[in-house]
């Protein structure tokens, strides 16, 4: 079965994943796209041939759209999602699954009312193989208990609209996401402390940030975000246990010796760093959409965790308080008690 999927959201990471589900992903076909600026839609259509469609309602409802993708700004994704959901269509939402707790909790309560699984949340780290490799060795238990956790997120610059808050909204939900999933822990408080700033910034921009973090078994992590550190695009993670520990591999790069000097590149960007996690994030969705099973990638309820933990975050920068998470039980149709 080739799935028919519609993209509602033909900007930067909707033009990637058409891309990606045209020339990269087998068995999936876009056979409907909308955006906002129809001309943007028009343009993103053409390629895969795909029909343009008014608004993410009517994409939602059309008989050839078989699975949704919605990669559109964050504060439109909850009514895309829910409306999908009402039409009992598998979603892929990048993140934020919602920007608030609440349009989160909705989504949950319309999917578990649903009965099965539609939504998968776009945390695409889940699927990189270092970060696989990492849980792997967690879970074989050889270098014990996870104590602590060092994270490093940065970016080389940012455009003048990024915003403080960003750090944590837009940037720090990826290890938010990884984390939770790597140590199988919820993330209970959240604490940010800002160490002078680099003066290659935009003036009203906190940069970096010191993220720390605490989980309910009592790992203690922390995550520098520097999102003008100039040299290059660079994630970190390294996990010490009481026997040993653990570190996400860099990215395979050749070494160069020449004029006296060994060297090997960084990556500049994300979409170069995680491009093989997207493709694989999209290869499995779409086999299990095609199956016919429910996903197994990040959930309506992984969304609402990070959407909890990175608001907490934002208002910790603000505050300077340790802030507690505050997280409703998780429901057993997501694998909790409640
Ligand atoms: P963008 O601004 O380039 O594109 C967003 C597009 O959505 C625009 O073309 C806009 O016109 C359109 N749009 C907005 N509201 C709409 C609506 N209601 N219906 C239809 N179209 C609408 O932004 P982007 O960088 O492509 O980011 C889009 C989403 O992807 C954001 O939520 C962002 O956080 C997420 N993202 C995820 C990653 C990742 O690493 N997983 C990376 C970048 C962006
Ligand atoms: C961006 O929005 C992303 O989602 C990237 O994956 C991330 O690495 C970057 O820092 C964010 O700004």
């Amino acid at each position: 079965m080739t799935v028919r999927v519609g993209v509602i959201g033909a900007g930067w990471i909707g033009q990637e994943h058409i891309r990606r589900l045209t020339d990269v992903v087998t068995g999936a076909r876009v056979t409907a796209v909308t955006d906002i600026d129809a001309e943007r839609a028009a343009r993103a259509a053409a390629g895969p041939g795909a029909r343009v469609y008014a608004d993410g309602a009517a994409l939602v409802a059309a008989d050839d759209v078989d699975a949704v993708l919605v990669t559109s700004w964050g504060p439109t994704h909850a009514e895309h999602v829910l409306n999908a959901i009402a039409a009992g269509k598998p979603v892929f939402c990048e993140k934020p699954l919602a920007t608030t707790a609440e349009d989160c909790l909705r989504i949950t309560e319309a999917e578990m009312a649903h009965g099965r699984r539609l939504v998968q949340v776009g945390f695409m780290r889940r699927f990189d193989h270092g970060y696989r490799q990492l849980k792997d060795v967690i879970e074989s238990g050889r270098v014990g208990e996870p104590l602590v956790v060092h994270c490093a997120h940065r970016n080389p610059t940012v455009p003048e609209s990024y915003t403080s808050d960003m750090a944590a909204l837009d940037t720090a939900v990826h290890e938010i996401d990884v984390l939770r999933w790597l140590l199988d822990d919820e993330i209970v408080s959240t604490q940010v402390v800002t160490p002078r700033s680099t003066s290659k910034r935009f003036a009203h921009l906190k940069d970096p940030q010191l993220m720390l973090f605490e989980t309910a078994k009592g790992t203690r992590i922390d995550l520098e975000v520097f999102v003008n550190c100039q040299y290059g695009y660079d994630i970190q993670c390294e996990v010490v246990a009481e026997d040993g520990l653990v570190r996400l591999p860099d990215p395979a790069a050749v070494g160069v010796r020449t004029a006296g000097q060994h060297s090997t590149e960084v990556l500049t960007d994300w979409v170069g760093r995680f491009e093989a996690a997207f493709d694989t994030e999209f290869r499995e969705w779409i086999a299990g959409v095609a199956a016919g099973a429910e996903p197994t990638g990040p959930s309506a309820w992984d969304g609402y965790a990070a959407t909890v933990i990175t608001s907490a975050t934002a208002e910790a920068l603000t505050s300077g308080d340790v802030i507690s998470t505050d997280m409703k039980p998780r429901p057993v149709f997501y694998g909790g008690t409640a």
